[in-house]
């Protein structure tokens, strides 16, 4: 029998959340599986949230700061989301966090996610990225008293940890799939393996419901603007609007396996509902070169790239990853997941939407969004 959530009371208003106005408001009180979300303010955060939500979970989700400015988005676009405050450099503040939750799932999505940036901060990256893995896994294990001699009962938390193809690296075998060897090429995905294997070992050591889904790429127009579908998207209709005449790029010639983030959030959810806890390769199986995706994005607008794509040494990395490819069989006959968005439509959905953006913002407002970031 696969495994179906239990439903059980809400209990708001306890100490230290801080409850969002609703955006619709429910006179019975709900009776819900609760999620537990790190990094909700991120692009997999908020499409994940919105997702449990339409499921009728109860949504929470850690915010690290005193004033994070993502939390306002997050807030415009998700009332029902409680958030709670917490960081993962903190363990005391995860063991409240869970305690206070109680949650039912957690997903751990929170990381220095910008491979670029784990050679400036490698340090914090190993932090956050990894060790912050070992800390989320323990606020559980305390908060479920779980030790070597006792073993979780049957209304565990189930752990989701957000594992990554830069895993793989430089490779010697493509599609990769679940037995993949891993030969990662930056700190950033050195620490992602760490949090990797530390979540199979959890599992193995404890008997805990953890696991990883190794996603690959995926993107939307919620991406943060230095990843470079994004930074395309965006520099594509700041040069149809006349508001820019170049683009400056690093590497066009690596390929990735690129896939819509709003289809990847519901491998994630499917991947706690299984009655066997076990890591899964979540991409479209299709790879594209940084041309390709130059090539289409600046196509959906009318334009040719040679006209205004520059390549610039300053965004080429110590170390590339150069071409990336999953095979999603076992999610696919596992799981039943499938990715329903393609390559051609996720590019033209993310220009359509920064030209509306920036038509919207005007000239000023393209300031915010720039892409000249390493
Ligand atoms: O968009 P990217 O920065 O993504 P990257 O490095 O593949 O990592 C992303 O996907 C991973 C999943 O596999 C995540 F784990 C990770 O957190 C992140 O979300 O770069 C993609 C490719 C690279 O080969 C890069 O060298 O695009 C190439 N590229 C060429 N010019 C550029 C640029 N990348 C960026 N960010 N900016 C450029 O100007």
């Amino acid at each position: 029998m696969p495994f179906r959530p239990t439903r059980k009371p809400a209990c708001p208003g306890r100490a230290g959340i801080c409850k969002l106005p609703r955006r619709s408001i429910s006179t019975e009180a709900p009776l819900t599986r609760r999620a537990l979300i790190t990094g909700i303010t991120g692009q997999d955060g908020s499409y994940l949230a919105e997702h449990l939500v339409d499921m009728g979970y109860e949504v929470f989700g850690l915010v690290r700061g005193q004033a994070n400015p993502r939390v306002r988005h997050l807030r415009q676009r998700l009332g029902e989301v409680r958030l709670i405050r917490g960081d993962l450099l903190d363990q005391g503040s995860l063991i409240a966090a869970v305690e206070r939750v109680q949650p039912d799932e957690v997903y751990n999505l929170a990381a220095i996610s910008y491979v670029p940036m784990s050679w400036q901060q490698a340090e914090l990256t190993g932090e956050v990225t990894g060790l912050g893995v070992l800390r989320v896994l323990e606020a559980i294990r305390v908060c479920s008293g779980i030790s070597a001699s006792r073993s979780p009962g049957s209304g565990q938390i189930r752990f989701y940890q957000a594992s990554t193809s830069e895993m793989f690296g430089q490779v010697d075998e493509s599609p990769q799939n679940e037995r993949t060897p891993f030969h990662p090429r930056s700190p950033y995905g050195v620490a992602k393996v760490y949090g990797h294997f530390l979540t199979q070992n959890y599992r193995e050591s404890y008997g805990m419901y953890a696991v990883s889904g190794i996603m690959f790429n995926h993107e939307s127009p919620r991406r943060g603007a230095e990843f470079v579908t994004r930074k395309v998207s965006l520099g594509v209709a700041q040069i149809k609007l006349g508001y820019e005449r170049q683009l400056r790029l690093g590497n066009l010639t690596a390929s990735r396996d690129w896939g819509f983030a709003g289809d990847y959030v519901r491998a994630m959810q499917l991947m706690l509902t299984q009655d066997t806890p076990a890591d899964y390769v979540i991409g479209t199986g299709v790879t594209h070169s940084v041309e390709k995706l130059v090539d289409t994005a600046f196509r959906a607008a009318g334009l040719e790239w040679h006209d205004h794509v520059v390549t610039d040494a300053a965004f080429i990395r110590p170390a590339e990853v150069d071409r990336l490819c999953a095979d999603p069989s076992k999610a696919r006959d596992e799981l039943g997941w499938e990715p329903k968005i393609g390559f051609e439509e996720l590019v033209a959905m993310m220009v359509d939407a920064d030209f509306e953006l920036l038509s919207a913002a005007g000239d000023s407002g393209a300031e915010e969004y720039t892409t000249d970031s390493w």
